[in-house]
């Protein structure tokens, strides 16, 4: 983006797509961190737009004859992605950076589902230890968090794959996985099937992560109308970023996240992020959200000097 964007941020303190509590006590911590300060700081313009909540925590429930088979939270996870999709698709439509801040990765669908009818061809970097590409077909937990790439890609529960419409809200060309190490059986058959790229830790030990941050962003930048960085803090490596509730050793050091991050900015390509799975409950002297304030900054610009 060539001029500052106004930046909508977006809280969505829920967790019951994971497979532990604490991910909710994300956006507080993160806050709490500095974040609004810190973008004041670096002159932009943001705006805590909404706080994405279940009225009483409770969701509007699903019909008796709805199949939950293996889909732990449905009824939970399908409202708080359609209010999220809402306000996504709201701030979008303003022609604002819609900045969502979680929570565990199910609300990937919603601001996917949200994010996508404002673009022909949505591109998608998802930096994760995992894929996130199980169906409940092939999930081992049962945890809706694991299937939110693949419900973007519509596969998936048809009530999940509806928010916002029953159309694929990104194509599986437009999608750049990087910081892989933790794959099920079944999702690296559809990374293969579907010839999504994937830069998993052994490419970027090899490589490096400004080469493959360079080939990322070459792949990505020609075919797409806008970039959602979906950022997944256990994409990091625990010993740096502890607080997180599925930790997968052998993950990024803060320096190659955060030149990841820095040459997006520089690419001018982002129009949209998402930062979750911070669980505060896990997190040592809150490490993990300073580090995603860092990370958040420069992702929207902030200078070293
Ligand atoms: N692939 C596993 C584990 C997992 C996915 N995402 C997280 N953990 N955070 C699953 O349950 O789908
Ligand atoms: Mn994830
Ligand atoms: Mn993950």
């Amino acid at each position: 983006m060539s001029t500052k964007p106004t930046i909508a941020a977006i809280s969505v303190p829920f967790d019951l797509g994971a497979g532990r509590r604490g991910a909710s006590k994300g956006p507080k911590a993160i806050f709490q961190a500095g974040l609004l300060r810190g973008l004041q700081q670096m002159n932009m313009t943001i705006q805590h737009v909404a706080d994405i909540r279940l009225p009483n925590d409770t969701a509007a429930p699903l019909p008796p004859e709805v199949d939950k088979k293996n889909l732990k939270y449905l009824a939970e996870v399908i409202d708080i992605n359609t209010r999220l999709a809402e306000q996504v698709s709201k701030a979008a439509e303003q022609g604002q950076f819609p900045l969502v801040i979680g929570g565990d990765h199910s609300i990937a669908i919603g601001t996917l589902a949200g994010l996508s009818g404002h673009y022909t061809n949505l591109g998608v970097i998802w930096i994760d230890a995992h894929s996130d590409l199980n169906t409940a077909h092939t999930s081992p937990s049962g945890n809706i968090h694991g299937m939110s790439l693949a419900i973007s890609l519509g596969m998936g529960h048809p009530l999940l794959t509806g928010i916002q419409g029953d159309q694929a809200k990104v194509k599986p060309e437009n999608i750049v996985l990087i910081g892989s190490r933790s794959l099920d059986e079944g999702e690296k058959k559809l990374i293969r099937s579907l010839g999504i790229k994937c830069y998993t830790m052994h490419d970027i030990d090899r490589k490096g992560m400004a080469a493959v941050m360079q080939d990322a962003i070459t792949y990505i930048s020609g075919k797409t109308d806008g970039v959602h960085v979906s950022f997944d803090v256990d994409s990091l490596d625990p010993l740096e970023a502890p607080g997180t509730g599925t930790a997968v050793k052998g993950g990024l050091q803060f320096r190659e996240a955060h030149l990841a991050v820095e040459m997006l900015h520089e690419a001018g390509i982002v129009t949209s992020a998402e930062f979750v799975e911070v669980n505060p409950l896990l997190d040592d002297n809150n490490k993990t959200s300073h580090l995603a304030v860092g990370l958040i900054s420069s992702l929207l610009g902030k200078q070293i000097l």
